[in-house]
């Protein structure tokens, strides 16, 4: 996989375990609400939707991705072909980072591992040298992460993800 050399936009894939904040950072990256976001505990995101978000000269299309329930499940559908970055979200209570840290070590079994991964951790507040202390468990060497990034509810993220997103999605129209 890897980013598209096609003119075609490159394709953003955001996703984490259910509820773990995935269309909030989609939002986060388009910079307005453009994905439904519930706080309710069922599936609110039940099919992948694409959001084309232009910035740095670029055009992405970044697809709301429906997640994952527990670590053995697949998302409940494939990546689109090309996929050219996966953005990975968690928040940051116990259960959801053990959850999504053991899907990214059987990463490798469901996915093209040369895909990078992006991990964001969606914090309630900012808690200094989190990601010291728990990161790991994201050092799985069957998947390709190539960066993280620790948001705090309500900041605005929007600056960070996009100069993620530029930075190793390199390639596109
Ligand atoms: N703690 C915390 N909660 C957040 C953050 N961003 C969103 N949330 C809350 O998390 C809940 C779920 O957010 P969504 O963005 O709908 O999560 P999702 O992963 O898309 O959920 P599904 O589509 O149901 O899988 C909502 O109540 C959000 O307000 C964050 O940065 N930190
Ligand atoms: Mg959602």
């Amino acid at each position: 996989m890897g980013c598209s050399t096609s003119k075609e936009a490159p394709k953003v894939v955001v996703f984490g375990r259910v509820g773990s904040g995935a269309s909030s950072v989609v939002n986060l990256i388009a910079g307005q609400a453009v994905a439904a976001v519930s706080p309710d505990s069922g599936r609110c995101t039940k099919r992948s939707k694409p959001h084309s978000v232009a910035f740095q000269d670029k055009t992405f299309t970044v697809y709301d991705f429906p997640g994952f329930d527990g670590p053995e499940d697949r998302p409940p559908e494939e990546f689109p072909p090309d996929t050219g970055l996966v953005i990975i979200c968690t928040k940051d209570d116990g259960n959801h980072v053990r959850t999504t840290a053991r899907y990214l070590q059987t990463w490798n079994q469901k996915h093209d591992a040369t895909v990078p991964v992006i991990v964001v951790v969606n914090h309630r507040k900012f808690a200094d040298g989190w990601w010291i202390t728990n990161q790991s468990y994201f050092d799985s060497p069957s998947c390709n992460m190539v960066a993280h990034a620790c948001l705090v509810l309500g900041g605005d993220s929007t600056n960070l993800l996009r100069n993620l997103i530029a930075q190793y999605c390199t390639s596109g129209s």
